[in-house]
């Protein structure tokens, strides 16, 4: 069976990195999507393209019968699920069979046995794979479940056996708190799952996330592709992975391998798979689940094999055999991924919606991938990261000859990436590849809390640098025409700039409480003026680009590549590894826009109001919770920015909010 047509059953990056390959081995891509992403670029890049429903996913993406409906439409072969939404769901998968339509994926028993943990572990034992020394009996009553805890010896973890992502998992240091956290623990897992089935481990104090991606064909071939390290997550949400494990020893990397390959063949799996374990300081491994399905971070597992695993997914379901065995497959150097992600490490990493204004990703090569599903935005038209979807925005991923490399090639790939609109974790990104702790390899599960504040660092001052290049971005700005390039526009007449105009211009900032001017004059035309920040005198040049918010700068004969959005009083400067907000006091801008400065705070995202905190007439004192909304799974509290009384509430407690509504003035 040859599939000639495969419809993808998901959105954004996922979606448009199966379509790549798709276009590569010539099979024709229906994409599926919502209302929200009908000018998406998954919707754009497939050769058809189907609605199928409203934003929310629940009745959008998750919805099997639409999607099986829009396959059956568009006459598609197969539907190949992604990751997230529909991928490990034994009931679609099923579905999809009695349709006729190839589910690339597993088989629908195989999922089934890795959806529960107690039951995945009682496979796995007899498997022969390693375990994390506990019980994942069917017993749950208290006193039997403590005596169990005693015997495998604090500290314990209560997980949920239904559960993911840590929720439902609770750490017991002794005897004397397990009976509460047992209740905390089925509580939670009953109200996220439905169910408050419960197994006990010993805790391990610091592991590493090792998982090993495996491969099978429906003959029967299996082989391991090697491991990712994913310990470096925040709150059970990856932000880094890479390939191989640093430090890991060959020996190891073949039992975890053999291992993998076990709990493979013990479920009958087919096509690609993950099994995660929890790996010691000492390399003692052990099993912590199975994800069915292709995986976000699978790049740089393809990197280091040379192999497309999406490609390989394809040939499988096709029914062909694997075309290389265990001992054909070798590693080749090192490679990284970072997520950028909409959310903003200042503010707890809320995470970030809205319209993104500028972007520009680093040029792909065979060291650079950068896998995304929004679009490069000239003139501020760009892609909205939406709050129905998850809030990643792209994957950037480097290889290189060894870690090192890798890690130099990944910083340079993020010192070219600039992206302005939502906050973002980019900086965040940039100071965790060049941390040193990090550097040296020494990641483990606990890496972010550990490191927190030398990856968060306070704004510090702007450079005399940055307010000359914001300048010289105010100026070329002026001279970009409304629409698109035009030979006939005076624009493109260098001599002619600013004839009749001011020949010394300047331009006030604010910046930690401090007054900066920047003085320019242009004697020798726009493209040459001479820049003066605070007295400080710089030679410049400027050269913009034709097609976005881009320009060529030089400063004393330096020269730069910046980006530069204008926003009222809000500049974003973007350039190296620079993305800095600067306050300038724009003469054309009006005062109200500032929030802070009248005391009016707005919602901070699209959501629910759960709590007002003040009522008409509090006095409050800065930093002081006043709202909190719900927005993105998260609550996220809206704090007085200083001492004050609140003059109007405009909120009540279960109100839906959009961004930008007013919810509080305040004095
Ligand atoms: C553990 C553990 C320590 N000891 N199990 C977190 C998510 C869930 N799937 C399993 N998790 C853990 N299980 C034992 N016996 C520590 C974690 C854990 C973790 C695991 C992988 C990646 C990140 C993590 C962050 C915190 C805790």
């Amino acid at each position: 069976m040859t599939i000639k047509k495969i419809l993808i059953a998901n959105r954004g990056e996922i979606a448009c990195r199966i379509m790549r390959t798709c276009q590569r081995l010539g099979i024709s891509t229906v994409a599926v999507y919502s209302e929200a992403d009908a000018k998406a670029l998954h919707v754009e890049v497939a050769d058809e393209a189907i609605l199928i429903g409203p934003p929310a996913a629940r009745e959008s993406y998750l919805d099997m019968n639409k999607i099986i409906g829009a396959a059956k439409t568009a006459g598609a072969d197969a539907i190949h699920p992604g990751y997230g939404f529909l991928s490990e769901n034994e009931d679609f998968a099923e579905a999809c069979e009695k349709a006729g339509i190839i589910f690339i994926g597993p088989p629908p028993a195989a999922i089934r046995a890795m959806g529960g943990k107690s039951e995945a572990k009682a496979l796995m034992e007899k498997a022969g794979v390693p375990l994390v020394h506990g019980y994942h009996g069917d017993k749950q009553d208290e006193k039997f479940l403590e005596a169990e805890a005693e015997k495998i010896g604090f500290p314990v973890l209560i997980k949920a056996s239904a559960g993911g992502g840590g929720k439902g998992m609770r750490i017991v240091e002794g005897r004397k708190g397990f009976s509460e956290q047992l209740t905390g623990a089925k509580r939670e897992a009953k109200a996220a799952f439905g169910d408050d089935h419960v197994l006990i481990e010993k805790y391990l104090i610091d592991p590493r996330h090792v998982e090993i991606q495996v491969f099978a064909d429906k003959a029967g071939n299996t082989v391991y592709l090697f491991e990712r390290d994913c310990s470096v997550q925040r709150r059970h949400q990856k932000v880094l992975e890479e390939a191989p494990a640093p430090g890991l020893s060959e020996a190891t990397r073949k039992k975890m391998g053999e291992a993998a390959v076990a709990a493979a063949k013990a479920i009958g799996y087919v096509g690609a798979g993950t099994v995660e374990f929890l790996l010691d300081a000492k390399e003692n491994f052990y099993f912590m689940e199975m994800n069915t399905r292709l995986q976000v971070e699978h790049p740089v597992t393809e990197y280091i094999t040379g192999l497309d695993l999406v490609e390989l997914q394809i040939r499988v379901a096709e029914g062909q055999k694997l075309p290389f065995a265990q001992k054909d497959l070798k590693i080749d150097g090192h490679a990284m991924e970072v997520r950028l992600y909409a959310e903003d490490p200042a503010n707890n990493f809320l995470p970030g919606a809205g319209q993104i204004k500028f972007l520009r990703f680093p040029l792909e090569s065979d060291k650079v991938r950068v896998d995304t599903g929004v679009r490069e935005a000239p003139f501020g038209q760009g892609d909205v990261i939406s709050i129905h979807y998850d809030p990643m925005i792209a994957k950037i991923i480097a290889h290189g000859k060894d870690r090192a490399t890798a890690i130099a090639n990944l910083s340079r790939a993020l010192d070219e990436t600039m992206i302005a609109g939502p906050k973002t974790n980019l900086a965040f990104l940039r100071a965790l590849l060049g941390n040193k702790a990090f550097a040296s390899g020494k990641i483990s599960t606990h890496f972010i809390k550990a490191h927190e504040k030398e990856l968060l660092p306070a704004k510090a001052a702007s450079s005399k640098e940055a307010l000359a290049l914001a300048v010289l971005g105010l100026l070329n700005e002026r001279e970009k025409p409304a629409a698109a390039a035009d030979a006939s526009s005076p624009w493109n007449d260098r001599s002619a700039w600013r004839i009749g105009g001011a020949e010394t211009e300047t331009f006030k900032f604010t910046d930690h409480g401090k007054e900066h001017i920047v003085a320019v004059s242009c004697k020798k035309g726009v493209a040459q003026p001479d820049v003066t920040v605070d007295g400080a005198k710089f030679s410049a040049a400027v050269e913009p680009s034709s097609y976005d918010l881009s320009y060529d700068a030089k400063l004393d004969g330096k020269q730069y590549n910046a980006a530069l959005l204008h926003e009222g009083r809000h500049l974003t400067l973007m350039y190296g590894s620079h993305h800095e907000d600067l306050h300038y006091l724009d003469p054309l801008a009006f005062e109200a826009e500032d929030d802070e400065a009248d005391g009016r705070l707005h919602a901070p995202m699209p959501g629910k109001v759960v709590a007002v905190r003040v009522e008409l007439g509090s006095k409050v004192k800065k930093g002081q919770p006043l709202i909190i909304v719900e927005a993105m799974k998260m609550e996220h509290t809206i704090i007085a920015p200083a001492d004050g009384e609140v003059l109007s509430i405009h909120a009540r407690v279960g109100d839906q909010v959009d961004e930008k509504l007013e919810l509080i003035a305040f004095k």
